[in-house]
């Protein structure tokens, strides 16, 4: 730790030498996201005023984070970069590839055997290049770097989605994709699209049965999923500092289910009290000397409305607690009118499953609140009507629950306990009887809830809700059971009235661990080996894709017109996909199976337009690829909505798709594209969807003029010779078209060139 406070205090000074002349710059008082931003522009950056939500920006991020899923692409991409270490502290996670079936002992056992190839290489290549690295069963990425890593006012990037959740902790963390993360690890500037403000103010307290979950929830509800694109969440008020910093964290982490690009919290008492807590005095000391430069100026937050570009109110003590999905993290119902919902959707009310865990929600906290329902319905002989189970979010957090009885009360519950990973939030749930694909309800503390999500039935009716909520919906069984005003029967016959949870937002004991799974990396790497088998199903090494031949792309294919949501599990699905995510060839089969083809309303059956027949779209890909066909693909707004994962871009790369032409992107996947080398257009005019046919032939007329804010001109050749010419709008700047032209962003570093 001796290191990071170094860096924590490098940080600082910088942050005190820049915010008062980025005020000036700027001249007005500063947000606290702009302090963040302002204070880790890189070196040598033009000094001026940006431009929000329109400026290409220069960052030099403090932390990168990986976890084990996407690590391997990451780090197989790194490895090809020519350094000797990483540049800036960096660890790895295994927390994806561990499943949830038997409980923590059993399951955990059997991933280090499984994926014993891929956890070997994580290890290696981390001791080689300076890495630390998180063995499995020590906990899921976030909960690990809340605890060990985040710190007020610092910015750190993450391959995945949920790195936002340091933002609990007064960060500014993002998730990229492995791209991006081998930039910042080989010590190049990390570029983002300079971002615009929400502002959430938080009046009122949390109280009764509401938690920070359903602050996120609304939020969700308000903004929908795509509603956050491009901008920080900056949450202030006295609501915000009512909350447990882990509170922030879940506020933060879900934000990631909005698009946000991060969210983050001014510095105050609840993270002095959460770093203490996890033994990290030094940074206290260290940021309450600069503890201005880590919240926003007081203008700011009195008079919001100027200085955001959108601003939500929302009254804690009036919040109810709210029940998401199913299917999508934006459908926001309070639990009052659930039951008029449910039945008016035909949502199954019996809920089968409750599980508890998550990046999001597995913190002390959330397992005590939730313990405290758990032990009434004990106390007063309630059989749960549905199946439980938990994920804690790390070794520290498991064992100290289990040394204050907390999993003991959960057990007294038949409640399974599974490792500290994503387990089933993931889809790594072998859920008996899934495959049979029955129309069924589970409640959950997670974020997402996107179909097959959990458990690969497409007909699981996911609902997302706070752990306290998840616990009594579970105990009754019933998705319309509103704990606020209806009672349960006891085993004997009682009508029981459950009480609101109650819990300690850290133990008053203090977290303790005996072994929390790290494995600090070699003091000189340079004779650690890293194998890869050629032979190996699960992992790969990489060849570079091949440049730009300087000419129009002609004679192009539609592969598929996507239709609806279209998020990175329809591209490339995790769950029993997952091993395969250091074997591009391999993943490669999964591409795309989950979008709808917008002409037969199916998934997986595109036509072939070279043999006329519908098959899976990954082999109608092969088949143009072996042709030599290029083709692209079409789809429907926020485009590669959800998870940072690179290979919803490196799949289609690799199986010859040359642009993906959509109504509108996530922000992550749109990056992503960039970095590997493909067009990532968006229609000028959005009806120009409707004019794409299946028989489409597609030629480019002027990509050889590809420059940045000029449009693209395509051409839509039908089957009858008619053709539809369309703009396409592109985001490229000079440097991205750059990686265009190189046929990756990494083929610029690895060349030396970048
Ligand atoms: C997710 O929640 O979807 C994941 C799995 O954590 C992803 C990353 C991945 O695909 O490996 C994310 O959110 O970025
Ligand atoms: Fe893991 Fe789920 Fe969090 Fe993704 S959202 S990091 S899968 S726990």
């Amino acid at each position: 730790m001796a290191f990071d406070i170094e860096m924590i205090e490098k940080v600082y000074a910088t942050m005190a030498s820049r915010v008062d002349k980025a005020r000036e710059l700027v001249g007005r008082p500063l947000t606290l996201s702009e302090k963040i931003l302002y204070s880790h522009l890189w070196e040598g950056t033009p000094s001026q005023a940006f431009t929000r939500g329109k400026d290409y920006v220069d960052f030099a991020p403090d932390r990168v984070a990986c976890q084990d899923a996407t690590a391997q692409m990451a780090l197989l991409q790194f490895m090809h970069a020519g350094k000797k270490t990483v540049a800036v502290p960096t660890t790895v996670h295994c927390d994806h590839l561990i499943q949830a079936k038997n409980g923590a002992a059993e399951d955990l056992a059997f991933a280090n055997k499984q994926s014993k190839e891929v956890f070997d290489f994580l290890s290696s290549v981390s001791n080689k290049y300076g890495i630390g690295f998180w063995k499995p069963g020590s906990g899921i990425i976030h909960q690990i770097v809340l605890e060990n890593y985040a710190f007020p006012g610092g910015m750190m990037i993450g391959t995945d989605s949920h790195t936002v959740n340091a933002g609990g902790l007064g960060m500014l963390a993002i998730g990229v994709g492995g791209a991006d993360a081998v930039d910042v690890m080989s010590g190049m500037s990390w570029e983002l699209k300079f971002p615009k403000l929400i502002g959430v103010k938080l009046t009122g307290k949390l109280n009764g049965w509401t938690a920070p979950k359903d602050v996120i929830l609304k939020v969700a509800d308000i903004l929908t999923v795509k509603g956050g694109t491009g901008a920080i969440v900056e949450y202030f008020g006295e609501g915000a500092e009512s909350m447990s910093c882990t509170g922030k964290g879940t506020i933060c982490n879900m934000g990631a289910e909005i698009g946000a690009t991060t969210s983050t919290f001014g510095y105050d008492d609840s993270m002095r009290r959460y770093l203490a807590a996890t033994g990290r005095q030094d940074v206290v000391n260290a940021a309450d000397k600069v503890a201005s430069y880590l919240t926003a100026d007081a203008e700011v937050y009195a008079n919001p409305a100027q200085y955001f570009d959108q601003l939500i109110e929302i009254n804690l003590s009036e919040l109810e607690p709210h029940i998401n999905g199913p299917f999508t993290p934006d459908r926001g119902t309070p639990v009052s009118k659930m039951k008029a919902e449910a039945e008016a959707n035909g949502w199954p009310i019996k809920v089968e499953w409750g599980l508890i865990g998550s990046c999001t929600n597995s913190s002390y906290e959330d397992m005590s609140r939730a313990a405290s329902i758990v032990e009434q319905a004990v106390a007063h002989g309630i059989t749960p009507k549905a199946e439980f189970g938990i994920n804690p979010g790390s070794e520290q957090i498991r064992y100290t629950i289990e040394r204050d009885g907390i999993i003991a009360t959960f057990e007294k519950m038949g409640t399974k306990v599974f490792t500290n990973a994503c387990g089933p939030c993931i889809g790594q749930w072998d859920r008996a009887g899934a495959d049979k694909q029955e129309k069924n309800t589970i409640i959950h503390s997670f974020n997402r809830n996107f179909s097959k999500r959990a458990d690969g039935n497409p007909n699981t009716h996911a609902f997302v809700t706070s752990p306290e909520m998840v616990a009594a919906i579970a105990i009754s069984g019933r998705l319309d059971f509103n704990p606020l005003t209806d009672t349960l029967l006891s085993d004997s016959g009682q009508e029981v009235k459950l009480n609101p949870p109650k819990g300690d937002e850290l133990p008053t004991k203090g977290f303790e661990v005996e072994d929390a799974g790290f494995q600090a990396p070699a003091e000189d790497g340079s004779s650690v080996q890293v194998a890869v088998s050629p032979t190996s199903d699960r992992l790969q090494l990489l060849a570079p894709f091949a440049p730009w031949d300087g000419k129009n792309i002609t004679g192009a294919k539609l592969l598929i017109k996507a239709f609806g949501k279209c998020t990175t599990d329809h591209i490339s699905m995790a769950g029993p996909w997952l091993r395969f995510r250091g074997h591009l060839d391999n993943i490669s089969n999964n591409m795309l199976i989950g979008a709808e083809n917008a002409f037969n309303g199916k998934a997986n059956s595109v036509k072939n337009q070279l043999t006329g027949e519908y098959t899976e779209v990954p082999a109608v890909a092969r088949a143009y690829k072996a042709a030599g066909v290029p083709s692209i693909v079409v789809g429907d707004h926020n485009y590669g909505e959800g998870s940072s994962r690179e290979h919803a871009a490196m799949e289609p790369r690799f199986l010859g798709v040359k642009a993906v032409l959509v109504k509108s992107f996530a922000r992550i996947h749109e990056t992503n594209l960039k970095k590997q080398g493909m067009l990532a257009l968006t229609f000028a005019n959005e009806a120009d969807y409707d004019k794409i046919q299946e028989n489409d032939t597609i030629n480019f007329l002027d990509l050889t003029e590809f420059a940045p804010g000029k449009p693209l001109t395509l051409e839509f050749v039908h089957t009858d010779g008619s053709k539809d010419v369309i703009l396409a709008n592109h985001t490229y700047n000079e440097s991205q078209i750059g990686w265009f032209v190189a046929g990756s962003a990494l083929n610029l570093i690895a060349a030396g060139k970048s």
